[in-house]
């Protein structure tokens, strides 16, 4: 039987092959997707914050973790997608202008998706007017932003006052997340909603679309 913690331990160790193999298994013996990512995926990554934080490992043990991260989250992405026939909504995502973290702004998408929201996503380093002019484009409901670096969450203020500016800022739902954000800092700068993770994220989107 496929250890969760094995997960946990290869992904620390950035073997993306042994990741992919293991979460594959573990899915095939019916083990529950939700504890695979939170106790095999992020608990490794987790665990890699902390050392990277004190310089027990530096950006290249970070990148090849990542990367088995992203390659076991591949795997598991279709399972813990079950979108239903209509889209709820539809959803410009991008991580700001200034940062490239990617992975939580990934999980975002794919709760998102999980909860029938058709997704557009930008990437990373997303310049201010790109998220709106894409939601423009795209007829959004919902412009979502993430930030991993206090030096970027300013950029989420750029694009609410440049909705503001545009005369946009009422016509769609605002919502901010990431690890450097809260609900003050959403407050402060007048998002719609500040959500602490990817599943919470994708609840609250579908309430306020329902909602609007
Ligand atoms: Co960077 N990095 N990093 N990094 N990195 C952090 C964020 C840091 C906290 C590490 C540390 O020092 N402890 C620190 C920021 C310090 C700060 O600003 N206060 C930091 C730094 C300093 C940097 C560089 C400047 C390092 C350097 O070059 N000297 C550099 C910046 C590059 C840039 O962006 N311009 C950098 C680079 C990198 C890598 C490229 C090596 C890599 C990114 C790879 C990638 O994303 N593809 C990386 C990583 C992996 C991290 C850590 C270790 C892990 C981040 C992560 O993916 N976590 C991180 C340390 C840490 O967080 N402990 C760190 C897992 C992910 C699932 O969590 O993204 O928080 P998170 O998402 C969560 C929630 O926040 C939430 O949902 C998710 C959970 O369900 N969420 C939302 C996210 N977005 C949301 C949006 C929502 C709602 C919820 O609504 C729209």
């Amino acid at each position: 039987m496929a250890e969760i913690r094995e997960i946990s331990e290869f992904l620390q160790k950035g073997r993306a092959k042994n990741v992919k193999a293991l979460v594959t298994e573990a899915l095939e013996e019916g083990q529950d997707p939700k504890a695979i990512l939170n106790d095999g995926l992020l608990a490794g990554m987790m665990i890699i914050g902390e050392k990277f934080k004190n310089n027990e490992v530096f950006v290249p043990e970070v990148l090849v973790a990542a990367r088995a991260l992203n390659a076991g989250l591949s795997i598991l992405e279709p399972k813990l997608i079950e979108v239903g026939n209509e889209p709820v909504g539809k959803v410009v995502i991008g991580t700001v202008k200034g940062d490239l973290h990617d992975i939580g702004k990934n999980l975002v998408a794919m709760m998102m998706k999980g909860v029938g929201f058709e997704v557009v996503d930008l990437g990373v380093d997303v310049e201010p007017d790109v998220f709106i002019d894409k939601a423009e484009e795209v007829g959004a409901d919902i412009i979502c932003m993430s930030a991993l670096l206090t030096t970027t969450m300013p950029s989420m203020k750029a694009v609410i006052d440049a909705l503001k500016e545009r005369g946009l800022k009422d016509k769609y739902i605002v919502m901010v997340g990431g690890a450097p954000v809260n609900q003050s800092f959403a407050e402060q700068i007048e998002a719609d909603y500040y959500t602490p993770d990817a599943a919470t994220a994708a609840e609250v989107a579908k309430k306020a679309v329902t909602e609007k």
